[in-house]
């Protein structure tokens, strides 16, 4: 099957609506501008629908028991393995991440849901002895009921499937709402479900923008937890939102995530996975390599491998397999960063690229150079996100001065360290601010069976992925079966109990 640009409608209740006077959006291909796919700008009433099929729906998943769920996301993984080649290209058609990447954003996809496949199988509870006997003492998990998925453009299928997955394997019904830019690989996700056989209700799907329909489903007192990816500003309005409702908010925001590069690490090792941790993606993830903390004994000679790799370094059509770069995700992004590259001109020494890439085939697109910037810490490129390909690197004289500024930010997200000294690299496990640490590897990709997330600001203590990601789902209910056939008082009989 060949790309070709396509109209989406809402999908609810089991069926793909376009409301009669829907005003629509189109999503933009990054790198040529052309149109990807037509979506409908949904309103509160398209919400409110949404959520009742969702919660129409919640009675009888509920009651379909977990492991007839996981078969149900196992057929979803088996469907997305057989798309994954047109999903792939979807992805980077609309998201502009090269095409090795968009694949990869697919399968960490297809990896995600078998795994939460195999969890409706497990859904552990526990056993806990009774302090009185004859009593047994157990948990159990159980589905919330309507929950809000809110996911963000720069992974536009794993994000989503890492809430969607989870949230349905719990026994959850689902109301998605993707972000606008990459709509259409969100109508595709949906469709892997459909097409799957899941019932009809239990996942809906409302396009539109934050401001209307994502606040109208935080706002929906029909809606028991919202799981919201996106950045530091809107994650704030989100959980005060939810707030409101004594909702369970779960946040995955931002990151300013360090490599710090020892004077004994492997210097070509550390080229490699410093260049796919800031350049990867265009630096559009949140556990992009941002800063790069060097020891003083080999800042030079990094500095050197790193801008003379840079040169070879293409920036370009993201569907072609030799392309190193994509364009950023959109003229809102390439505003942005570019706006960071002149603070960083101000303030720190611009040491490779910088600028907006012109004539030829960028002229229809969003590209920006891979960029470098050495600079002391403290400035604002060195602290605040930037959310594209700026690299900003730190020199320090030692260990104890590199965690001192790999620490000194607001987020806590990914982090690295490249050493030969396994002292030293159990130190820095133990000394780094952040959810993730990687030894002689970038700082990005996370793998699906652990969990992901951060501290300090990037999240509000939550972790998804991993065997944890069921805690955002569940409830959990402490359970007391007494077959004593007597009255027996707890705290109170303990003591006597025959
Ligand atoms: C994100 O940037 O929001 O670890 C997610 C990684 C990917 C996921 C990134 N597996 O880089």
């Amino acid at each position: 099957m060949s790309f070709k640009f396509e109209e989406y409608g809402l999908f609810i209740g089991g069926r793909w609506t376009s409301p009669a006077k829907a005003k629509r959006f189109e999503t933009v291909n990054p790198a040529t501008k052309q149109a990807v796919g037509s979506f409908v700008l949904g309103t509160p009433d398209d919400v409110a629908r949404a959520v009742a099929a969702a919660q129409k729906a919640f009675p009888a998943w509920k009651e379909t028991p977990a492991p007839k769920r996981g078969e149900v996301l196992l057929e979803a993984s088996r469907v997305l393995k057989s798309r994954k080649a047109l999903m792939g290209e979807t992805v980077t058609r609309e998201m502009g991440k090269v095409i090795s990447e968009g694949l990869g954003d697919v399968q960490e996809s297809i990896d995600f849901i078998e795994y939460m496949a195999g969890e409706g199988r497990r859904l552990f509870g526990e056993t806990v002895p009774s302090e009185l006997r004859s009593k047994f003492c157990l948990t159990v998990r159980q589905p919330k009921g309507v929950v809000a998925c809110i996911t963000p453009w720069n992974f536009p299928t794993a994000i989503p499937n890492w809430k969607i997955a989870a949230a349905l394997v719990c026994g959850n019904t689902v109301v998605f709402k993707p972000a606008t830019a990459t709509a259409r690989c969100a109508a595709e996700v949906v469709k892997v479900y459909e097409d799957a056989g899941l019932p009809p209700g239990v996942l809906n799907f409302v396009t539109g923008s934050g401001g209307v329909v994502g606040n109208a489903l935080i706002d929906d007192p029909r809606v028991r937890t919202v799981s919201f990816t996106g950045g530091v500003d809107t994650g704030r309005e989100v959980y005060a939102r939810g707030a409101k409702g004594l909702k369970m908010v779960h946040l995955e925001l931002g990151g300013k995530n360090p490599v710090i590069l020892m004077e004994d690490a492997d210097l070509r090792l550390a080229l490699d996975g410093v260049l796919f941790g800031a350049f990867g993606t265009a630096g559009q993830r949140c556990t992009a390599t941002s800063r790069l903390i060097v020891h003083e004994k080999v800042y030079d000679v990094f500095l050197e491998m790193l801008t003379e790799r840079l040169e070879q370094f293409s920036v370009g059509d993201p569907l072609d397999p030799s392309t190193g770069m994509g364009p950023v995700a959109s003229a809102d992004q390439e505003k942005k960063i570019l706006a960071y590259i002149e603070i960083g001109r101000k303030e720190a020494k611009l040491r490779y690229g910088g600028r907006k890439l012109t004539g030829g085939a960028y002229d229809r697109g969003y590209f920006i150079e891979p960029t470098i910037f050495e600079t002391k810490h403290g400035t604002r490129i060195s602290k605040e996100e930037i959310f594209g390909p700026v690299l900003s690197v730190v020199k320090v004289g030692g260990y104890e001065e590199a965690v001192r500024v790999a620490n000194d930010v607001e987020y806590g997200l990914s982090s690295a360290i490249y050493t030969q000294d396994v002292n030293r690299a159990f130190r820095a496990i133990q000394d780094l601010e952040a959810g993730i640490t990687y030894v002689n590897a970038p700082t990005i990709g996370a793998e699906v069976q652990l969990p992901f997330g951060g501290i300090k600001n990037t999240g509000n203590g939550g972790r998804e992925a991993g065997s944890v990601a069921v805690e955002e789902f569940t409830e959990l209910k402490s359970v007391f079966v007494d077959f004593s056939s007597k009255l027996q008082k707890a705290q109170i009989d303990s003591e006597t109990a025959a």
